[in-house]
C-alpha cells in the first residue's frame, strides 16, 4: 500500500443541503433513489486524467502554481507517472468516484522513439490494471493525444504527410490496445488539430476524407481485438483551429454518416465545446440523442464573457437540470460523465482539488434531482405534447403518416381559405415552472 498522498482529506461523504463542511457532499448522495434509481448509477462520474493530475495553472503569461509532483523527486519521470497514478486512485477513492479518462501521454512521459513510449505505457498500465483491481474503479474511456506534439502542427488524420499520419495510426492503435485491456466503455476521438487556419493551403475534402479512413481503420482495429464499446466523437468548432471539421454534433453526424461511421460512433458532448459553438449544451444533447448518438458527456462549463475553453467546474444548476433532463429522456448515457474541468490558477491547493470535484458532483446531482421532478410534475412534457396536438387526427395524421401530397394540402387550405395563428408557446410560463420547480 502506498503512503497516503491527500493527508488532510477524509473519505468524502453525504452530509446534506444544510452542512457548512466545505468537504462533504450537500447534494450527491450516491445511494439516494431518484426515479427508482441509485443516483451513483444515474451519474457514472469520471476523473479526467489530465486536468486534475496533470494540468497545474501554467497559461500563457505565467507557470506552474499547483504541485502536481505528488511526491516525486523529478517531474516528467515514470517515477512520477506512478505517483499520479497513486494519487489518482486515492483521489477517486475518497471521492467515490468509479471512472477515469485518460490520453495515452496523460499517463506517462512520452520518450523521442515511439517504441520506448510504448514501452512505458505497457508498464505504467500494468501498474493502474493493479489499482484497479484494488479499489473497483474502473475506465470510462481511453483516447489518444495527437494534438500536443509539434509533429501534429498541420494535423493528424488531416495531416499534409503521410509518415505523420503512420504515427497519428500507432496511437490509435496503441491507445486502443490499452483501452481493451483497462476495461475501457469508450474510445474518444476530439480532434484537436483536425481543421484548418486558412483554405488558401488546404484541400479539405482531401483532408475529410483521409479523417475518416483513419476513423474506420481505427473501428477495424478494434472490433479485431476485443473492443466492444462506443467510440465517441467530441466536438468542438475552434480552438485550437480556427475551422474544426467536428463544429458541432449535427456537423459530427453527418460526418459520420458520409462516411458509413454511424453505428460505431456516438458523441461525447462537452458542455464548453456547445458554447463555444453558439449552442446551448441541452441543444447538443437534444441532437445527439434524436440521433441515437448520445454517449458520454464531458461535464464543464464555460465562461459566457470568454471566447474560449475554460474548462470549469460544473456550477450552474440551470444547465446541469436541463442536461439531466435531456439524459433521463434518452434513458441514460452508454458513457458517463466525465469533468474535463480544471481548478481555475490560484485555486492551487490540494483541498481545491477535492472541492471542485464535490462542487461539480453536487451541481450534477442538484441537476438529475431537479431534472426529476420537472419529469414528474409533467407540465412541461404535457405543453409540448398538446402543441402537437394537430397532428394527432385528421389532416395532420394523415400528414404524420406519409399519405398525403401537396396538392391535397393546397385542395385542404384553398377550402379554409384563412388559417388562426397558432397556440402561444408559452415560454415564459413554462420558465415559471422551472423556476418553481427549482426553488419553490
Ligand atoms: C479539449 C478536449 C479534450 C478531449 C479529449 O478541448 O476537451 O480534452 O476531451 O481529448
Ligand atoms: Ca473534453
Ligand atoms: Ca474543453
Amino acid at each position: 500500500m502506498m503512503s497516503e498522498i491527500f493527508t488532510n482529506i477524509p473519505k468524502i461523504k453525504y452530509e446534506g443541503a444544510k452542512s457548512k463542511n466545505p468537504l462533504a457532499f450537500k447534494f450527491y448522495d450516491p445511494e439516494k433513489i431518484v426515479l427508482g434509481k441509485p443516483m451513483k448509477e444515474h451519474l457514472p462520474f469520471a476523473m479526467a486524467w489530465w486536468h486534475n493530475l496533470c494540468a497545474a495553472g501554467t497559461d500563457m503569461f505565467g507557470r506552474d502554481t499547483a504541485d502536481k509532483a505528488f511526491g516525486a523527486a523529478e517531474k516528467g519521470t515514470m517515477e512520477h507517472a506512478k505517483a499520479k497514478v497513486d494519487a489518482g486512485f486515492e483521489f477517486m477513492s475518497k471521492l467515490g468516484v468509479e471512472y477515469f479518462c485518460f490520453h495515452d501521454v496523460d499517463i506517462i512521459p512520452e520518450a523521442d522513439d515511439i517504441n520506448e513510449t510504448n514501452r512505458r505505457l505497457d508498464e505504467i498500465s500494468d501498474y493502474i490494471l493493479g489499482k484497479m483491481q484494488e479499489t473497483g474503479i474502473k475506465c470510462l474511456w481511453g483516447t489518444a493525444n495527437m494534438f500536443s506534439n509539434p509533429r501534429f502542427m498541420n494535423g493528424a488524420g488531416s495531416t499534409n504527410s503521410a509518415d505523420v499520419y503512420c504515427f497519428a495510426a500507432a496511437q490509435i492503435k496503441k491507445a486502443l490496445d490499452l483501452t481493451v485491456k483497462l476495461g475501457g466503455k469508450g474510445y474518444v476521438f476530439w480532434g484537436g488539430r483536425e481543421g484548418y487556419e486558412t483554405l488558401l493551403n488546404t484541400d479539405m475534402k482531401f483532408e475529410q476524407e483521409n479523417i475518416a479512413r483513419l476513423m474506420k481503420m481505427a473501428v477495424e482495429y478494434g472490433r479485431k481485438i476485443g473492443f466492444t464499446g462506443d467510440f465517441y466523437i467530441e466536438p468542438k468548432p475552434k480552438e485550437p483551429m480556427k475551422h474544426q471539421y467536428d463544429f458541432d454534433a449535427a456537423t459530427a453526424i453527418g460526418f459520420l454518416r458520409q462516411y458509413g461511421l454511424d453505428k460505431d460512433f456516438k458523441m461525447n458532448i462537452e458542455a464548453n465545446h456547445a458554447t463555444l459553438a453558439g449552442h446551448t449544451f441541452q441543444h447538443e444533447l437534444r441532437v445527439s440523442a434524436i440521433n441515437g448518438m448520445l454517449g458520454s458527456i464531458d461535464a464543464n462549463q464555460g465562461d459566457y464573457l470568454l471566447g474560449w475553453d475554460t474548462d470549469e467546474f460544473p456550477f450552474d444548476v440551470y444547465e446541469a437540470t436541463m442536461c439531466m433532463y435531456e439524459v433521463l429522456k434518452a434513458g441514460g448515457l452508454t458513457g458517463g460523465f466525465n469533468f474535463d474541468a480544471k481548478c481555475r490558477r490560484p485555486s492551487n491547493t490540494y483541498e481545491d482539488m477535492f472541492e471542485s470535484y464535490i462542487l461539480g458532483m453536487d451541481t450534477f446531482a442538484l441537476g438529475l434531482i431537479k431534472a426529476a421532478e420537472i419529469i414528474e410534475d409533467g407540465r412541461l412534457d404535457g405543453f409540448v405534447k398538446d402543441k402537437y396536438a394537430s397532428f394527432n387526427d385528421g389532416i395532420g395524421a394523415k400528414i404524420v403518416a406519409g399519405e398525403t401530397t401537396l396538392e391535397e394540402l393546397a385542395a385542404y387550405a384553398a377550402e379554409m381559405k384563412s388559417v388562426e395563428t397558432p397556440c402561444s408557446g408559452k415560454q415564459e410560463r413554462l420558465e415559471g415552472i422551472v423556476n418553481s420547480i427549482l426553488f419553490g
